[in-house]
């Protein structure tokens, strides 16, 4: 357990569920500390839609999106300026970094409106991180289904679900190995949050 935050980051495996070098921890967040979080951030962040190009046609892209880091970063064919980590979620990096051990200096924040909002499969794999160091993913609001698979043979995939103020730790090397996606939900549900704090390498 590290001694960081004070809080408990001993990693537990679910049944059967994750992969070597994904960890997996319910509760990182307390609920109504989560809550706060994913009230301001929705106030506050300025998600927005963006558009994709699939199969030729122009479409919004299925979930809104913004980008905090020291550096800018294009995803999906878009750029998004660098911008500077608001308080919220600079502390919530600092926590990571002193539980995890490590630096984290941009985050993605996703906003899943509904189950009908999603992403496919994909590494986070399009920016410059060195030595592919972890990943750390808070998720916030509806329990939404986290799939998995190792690129070796796509056939082999897993799902584990993650729920409001989980942190899934997706280690160093796991993005050269598996791929991960978070499909549609038919059934009705809330809206989620999810931030990946990443290291990027300054330029
Ligand atoms: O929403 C999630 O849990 C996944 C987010 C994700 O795949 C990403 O930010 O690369």
């Amino acid at each position: 357990m590290s001694q960081g935050s004070g809080k408990q980051t001993t990693f537990f495996k679910l049944g059967g569920g994750l992969p070597a070098g994904f960890d997996l921890l319910t509760d990182y967040l307390k609920a109504p500390e989560a809550y706060e979080l994913m009230a301001d951030l929705l106030e506050t962040a300025n998600l927005d839609t963006h558009l994709i190009r699939i199969f030729g046609r122009t479409c919004p892209m299925p979930r809104r999106i913004a980008w905090f880091g020291d550096q800018s970063y294009s995803y999906s064919g878009v750029q998004h300026p660098a911008r500077p980590l608001p308080g919220n979620i600079q502390r919530l990096a600092q926590q990571l970094e002193n539980d995890l051990e490590q630096p984290f200096n941009g985050v993605l924040l996703n906003h899943y409106r509904t189950g009908e909002d999603s992403m496919g499969w994909h590494t986070d794999d399009d920016y410059d991180a060195g030595e592919y160091p972890k990943i750390a993913s808070i998720s916030l609001g509806a329990t939404r289904r986290f799939r998995l698979r190792p690129k070796s043979d796509p056939s082999l995939s897993m799902s584990v679900d993650l729920d409001h103020g989980s942190l899934l730790v997706m280690g160093a090397g796991t993005q050269l190995t598996h791929q991960h996606a978070l499909p549609k939900m038919r059934k009705a549900l809330g809206g989620r949050l999810n931030l990946t704090f990443r290291w990027m390498e300054p330029k």
